[in-house]
C-alpha cells in the first residue's frame, strides 16, 4: 500500500515537474533577446558582421589622421591665410569680428553713440541744433540736419535721406539710385526743384569709383551684402540704349545706406568716357574661394583687406591690420583709413594721428583739391557731433 501510495506520489511529482518545464519554455518565446544574445556567439558565420567593424576601424583610424589635418588647415585657412599675409592680422584680433560698430577701435558716426563698445543709433533729438543744413527726406518731410535724418535712418534701418535743400513737397521727385541688373551701370537721379523735370538722371563717373561706393549702390538697390565686383563701362553711340549723357563723381565711406548720403560732385560729360558699373552680391554671384570672410559673411580677396576701402560693407576688412596696403594709413588701433582721410581736417583715427601736424604738411588739402568742381558737393559740415 505504502509503495503504491509512494509511486502515485512520485508519478504526481513527475507530472508537475514536466508541466513546470513546459511553461517556462513557453515563456521563453518572449526571450528572443536572450537568444539573440546567443546568436552572435553561434554564428561564427556572422563574423562578417563583426569583421566589417574591424575593417571599418582601419579606415576610421586613417580618417581621423587625415581628417584633423585638413580640418585644421580648413579652419585655419580663413584666419591663417590672413596670418601669412603681411598686412592682415593678427588672428587673435580677427577672431573678434570687429566692425565699423566696434567703438573701442573707431569713432561712431555722428548720429550714433558708443555704448559698451558698440555704436548704437542716437535718438534724433540728440543731434546738435545749430549748424545743420536742412535735408529733405524720402518721406517728403524736411529735417533740420543731416545728423537728424541719419539718426532716423539708423533707427529705421532703411534709407531716409533724399537731398539737401528745399523742394521737399510730396509732388517733387526724390533721390533715386539704381544699379542696372543686366549691364551693372549705376545711375542716380538728383532732385532739383528748379529744373523742368524736377531733377536729372546721371551716370556715375569712373573717378573714385570703388568697392565702398559700389557697396552702397547695391545696398540701395536691395542687396544687403553690397557689391561683388566693380568695373567700368565705356559710353559710346553703340551702347544700344540711351544713357544719361553726363556723369557725377560719388564718394561714399561705405557705411551709407543710400548713394544720397554720399558726397556727389563734379558733373561732366560721359560720352566716350568710362562710367561706373557694379555686380551686386547675390548668392549666385558669390565667389568660389574666400580669401577673407567679412564679419557679415561676405567674401573678399585678401588683397582687398587693409587697403583703406570698406570692401566688406561692415568695415571688418580694415579693422585688424599689421600694416596698410598701397597708400592707405594705419591708425594705432590697427585700423586702415584711406589716404584721403589723412590731413582732411576730420579726425578718423581714434587717437587723431591722421590729423597730426606732420601729415597736414605732407598732404595739404588733398581732399579739397578733389572737390574743386563742387556743384553737387553735399553740405555735410553740420554733421560733427
Ligand atoms: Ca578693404
Ligand atoms: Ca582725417
Amino acid at each position: 500500500m505504502r509503495s503504491a501510495g509512494a509511486s502515485v506520489f512520485l508519478l504526481f511529482l513527475l507530472l508537475r515537474s514536466s508541466d513546470a518545464k513546459r511553461y517556462p519554455s513557453d515563456d521563453d518565446s518572449p526571450k528572443p533577446m536572450v537568444q539573440v544574445a546567443h546568436i552572435p556567439q553561434r554564428p561564427g558565420v556572422e563574423t562578417p558582421l563583426v569583421t566589417p567593424p574591424t575593417p571599418t576601424t582601419p579606415p576610421t583610424s586613417p580618417t581621423p589622421k587625415t581628417a584633423p589635418t585638413p580640418t585644421t588647415t580648413q579652419t585655419s585657412t580663413t584666419p591663417e591665410a590672413p596670418e601669412e599675409d603681411k598686412f592682415l592680422g593678427p588672428p587673435e584680433c580677427l577672431q573678434k569680428n570687429f566692425t565699423r560698430a566696434s567703438c573701442d577701435l573707431v569713432f561712431c558716426r555722428p548720429w550714433e553713440r558708443c555704448i559698451e563698445g558698440r555704436c548704437s543709433c542716437k535718438p534724433p533729438y540728440l543731434c546738435p541744433d545749430a549748424g545743420g543744413a536742412p535735408v529733405c527726406g524720402l518721406d517728403s518731410r524736411s529735417y533740420r540736419s543731416y545728423c537728424q535724418v541719419m539718426a532716423l535712418s539708423c533707427l529705421r534701418k532703411r534709407p531716409t535721406m533724399s537731398h539737401f535743400g528745399g523742394g521737399c513737397e510730396a509732388d517733387h521727385p526724390k533721390f533715386r539710385g539704381a544699379v542696372d541688373p543686366v549691364s551693372g551701370v549705376v545711375t542716380v537721379f538728383l532732385p532739383d526743384a528748379g529744373s523742368p523735370g524736377g531733377g536729372e538722371e546721371l551716370l556715375v563717373c569712373r573717378k573714385l569709383w570703388n568697392m565702398a561706393t559700389a557697396n552702397v549702390a547695391c545696398r540701395d538697390s536691395g542687396n544687403p551684402l553690397g557689391a561683388a565686383t566693380t568695373d567700368f563701362f565705356l559710353v559710346t553711340n553703340d551702347t544700344g540704349r540711351p544713357f544719361p549723357n553726363q556723369c557725377v563723381s560719388v564718394r561714399c565711406q561705405g557705411y551709407e545706406s543710400s548713394l544720397a548720403e554720399c558726397v556727389i560732385y563734379d558733373k561732366r560729360r560721359s560720352y566716350q568716357k568710362r562710367v561706373a558699373t557694379a555686380t551686386c552680391h547675390t548668392a549666385s554671384a558669390a565667389p568660389h574661394e574666400c580669401g577673407f570672410r567679412c564679419a557679415n559673411k561676405k567674401c573678399v580677396s585678401v588683397d582687398q583687406t587693409c587697403n583703406g576701402v570698406d570692401d566688406c560693407g561692415d568695415h571688418s576688412d580694415e579693422m585688424c591690420c599689421k600694416g596698410c596696403r598701397n597708400t592707405s594709413f594705419r591708425c594705432r588701433t590697427g585700423v586702415c583709413v584711406p589716404e584721403e582721410a589723412v590731413g582732411d581736417g576730420q579726425v578718423d583715427c581714434l587717437d587723431g594721428e591722421d590729423e597730426a601736424q606732420t601729415h597736414n604738411t605732407d598732404k595739404p588739402g588733398a581732399k579739397q583739391k578733389e572737390l574743386k568742381n563742387s556743384e553737387y558737393v553735399s553740405p555735410k559740415n553740420g554733421t560733427s557731433p
